[in-house]
């Protein structure tokens, strides 16, 4: 267990901890930003757990399965179909365009993210490393050939490989999948060189993305949790925000313009 500052409800020890935060990243070369679902909550797109949470009422580790999808594809991808058509009315919120900031502002900066909506890059983020792959991408079943599309709605469901005529899949990584191995190795190494490491709007506990705040803990980095709710990994944090991302990433921000 660390000692943590913990900004809880009390809005002193809050504005406490958004300047230990921004302490923090002032002086630091190497930074890097975790993000989950959280992330997105304020521009609109529902998280995976907790209330309100994704697909039809169930947990979302019995349906984002390579299983689910061989015994009922169409059933799948209708539930993407959803979120595209969802994420493609959505805008990033100022979480994501504090992030993209600070991409030019610090001189090493890595944004790994498990979120799949491409709302990072639409705020200006450049080589997001996506764990778990990305809405606007599909994956061949049979030849493995991987596009972009973003046509809402898709024409066809399943969608077709132009090539070989098979079913398409998203790409995005289910329970069970292995993440892309250079991905995941790039997001690893930033992690265990981060001086500070920010984790937000997530609740660590999908492996290995979740790994990365553990590695990073474990090679010393400052880690600063912005979260409404404990993450299962808050107990590593150094610095704590309880709070939405879109509100408490801004004043990091603003504190770090004055400081
Ligand atoms: C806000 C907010 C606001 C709200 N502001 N915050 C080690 C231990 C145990 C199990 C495993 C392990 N290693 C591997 C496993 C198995 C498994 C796993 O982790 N299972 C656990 C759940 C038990 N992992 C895998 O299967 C992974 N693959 C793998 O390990 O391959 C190797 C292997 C293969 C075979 C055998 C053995 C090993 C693959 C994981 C793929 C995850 N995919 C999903 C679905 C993607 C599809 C899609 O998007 O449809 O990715 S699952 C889902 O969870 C999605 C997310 O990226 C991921 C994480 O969720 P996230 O982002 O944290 O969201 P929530 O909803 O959980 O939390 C939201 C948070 O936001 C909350 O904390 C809120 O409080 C907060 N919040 N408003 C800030 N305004
Ligand atoms: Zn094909």
């Amino acid at each position: 267990m660390r000692a943590s500052r913990n900004g809880g409800d009390n809005p002193a020890m809050l504005e406490d901890s958004i300047k230990a935060a921004a302490r923090a990243l002032s002086g630091a070369g190497q930074v890097m930003a975790f993000t989950g679902a959280g992330v997105s909550a304020e521009s609109g797109v529902a998280t995976f757990r907790g209330a309100g949470g994704l697909w039809e009422g169930q947990p979302v580790e019995q349906v984002a399965t390579p299983e689910a999808f061989r015994r009922d594809p169409l059933r799948v991808w209708r539930f993407y179909e959803a979120r595209r058509v969802q994420a493609s009315t959505v805008r990033p919120n100022p979480a994501h365009e504090t992030l993209a900031r600070w991409q030019r502002r610090f001189p090493a900066f890595c944004l790994a993210t498990q979120n799949v909506d491409g709302l990072h890059q639409a705020a200006g983020s450049r080589e997001v490393l996506e764990l778990h792959g990305g809405l606007w991408r599909v994956r061949c079943t049979a030849c493995d050939r991987q596009r972009e599309d973003r046509t809402v709605p898709l024409p066809e469901l399943p969608p077709r490989c132009s090539a070989c005529g098979a079913i398409e899949r998203p790409d995005i990584v289910w329970f069970g999948e292995v993440l892309p191995t250079d991905i995941l190795s790039a997001a690893a190494q930033a992690a265990a060189k981060a001086e500070v490491f920010v984790v937000v709007g997530t609740s660590a506990v999908v492996y290995p993305a979740a790994g990365l705040v553990e590695i990073a803990a474990s090679a010393g980095a400052t880690i600063i949790e912005v979260n409404p709710a404990a993450s299962a990994l808050a107990h590593l944090a150094d610095i704590v925000l309880r709070g939405p991302a879109g509100e408490l990433l801004p004043r990091i921000d603003a504190t770090l313009e004055v400081s």
